[in-house]
Order: structure tokens, then sequence, then C-alpha cells
């Protein structure tokens, strides 16, 4: 019996433990959505996005959108004059696909300018998993098993 629990308590352990490493959905401004008035890099500042992570603006259709930037149009609150850039879905799904800066701003009205609706986020790269047959990946794995054999026998006792 107690070993079948070990069994148990081991694979589930080994199922959960790479999952920590998973993409994360980021509901920007939380349930405040994309608006004016709303302190964004408050919102980020505790948070570290990494490529692979996804910003979901949510917000009323016509009433706002969202367009990718660079620095000193964040800065001026440029809006381009091109729409090619501009995502007005009312709940854009941004997946994070290259580390560094990204910003994004409101381009309607004086939203950006005058109501703080800008966001500007850094996007850490993710470490290559560590391929199987590596000595660096030999050694992960044993690690991971013995963590996992540590974890179960913890709650077993
Ligand atoms: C998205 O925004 C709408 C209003 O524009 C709101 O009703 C809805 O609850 C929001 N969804 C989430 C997940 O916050
Ligand atoms: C930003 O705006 C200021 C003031 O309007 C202007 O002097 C500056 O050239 C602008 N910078 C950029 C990069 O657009
Ligand atoms: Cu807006």
């Amino acid at each position: 019996m107690a070993s079948n629990n070990l069994f148990v308590l081991l694979a589930v352990v080994l199922v959960v433990l790479p999952t920590v490493t998973m993409a994360t959905d980021y509901l920007v401004g939380d349930s405040s959505g994309w608006t004016v008035g709303f302190d964004y890099q408050n919102w980020a500042k505790d948070k570290v996005f990494h490529v692979g992570d996804s910003l979901v603006f949510n917000y009323t259709v016509g009433v706002h959108n969202v367009i990718k930037v660079d620095g000193p149009g964040f800065a001026n609150c440029t809006i381009p004059s091109d729409n090619s850039n501009v995502l007005a879905s009312g709940h854009d799904v941004i997946t994070l696909a290259a580390p560094g800066k990204k910003w994004y701003i409101c381009g309607k009205l004086k939203h950006c300018a005058e109501h703080g609706q800008k966001l500007v986020i850094n996007v850490e790269a993710v470490a290559p998993a560590p391929a199987p047959n590596s000595a660096y990946g030999i050694v992960t794995s044993a690690f991971q098993v013995l963590m996992a054999a540590i974890v179960a026998l913890a709650l077993l006792v």
C-alpha cells in the first residue's frame, strides 16, 4: 500500500515539475482591463515576463485599441500614421516572441498622453531545456528524480 502511494506521488510530482516553467497569460490591468486612469507600470513592476508568455488586452471594442510602438513612440505617445500595428478586437492576445523591452500604447484620443494608458515591459529569455543526453541534462533529470523522491517521502511520513 505504502509503495503504491509512493509510486503515485512520484508520478504526480514528475508530471507537475516541468509545468512550473510553462507559459503564462497576463490579463493586462487584471480585472480593470485595458483602460484610462490605471497605473500599468505599477501593475507590471512585480511581474517577470518571459518569451512564450502572453499579454491579454481586454477592453470594449471601439473605446480603446492597442499599438506596439518603440521607445521614443512610447515616451511621446506617438500614434503611428499607418494602421498596420493597431489591434482593436477588444480582446487582443499578444504572445511575447522575443526578449527585450516592449512598448504598448492606446491610440484613441489622448488616452496615452493624458490618461496614462501605456505599458512598457521587459521580456526575459527562457533558458533552453537541457538536452537529455547532455551532462547537464542528466544531472538535472537526476536532481528532479531525487527532489521528487524527497517530496514523496516527506508527504508519506
Ligand atoms: C473584459 O472586459 C469586459 C468589458 O469590456 C468585461 O465585461 C469582462 O468581464 C472582461 N473580461 C475579463 C476576463 O476581465
Ligand atoms: C518627443 O516630443 C518632443 C516634444 O514634442 C520632441 O521635442 C521630440 O523630438 C519628440 N521625440 C521623438 C523621438 O519623437
Ligand atoms: Cu484607450
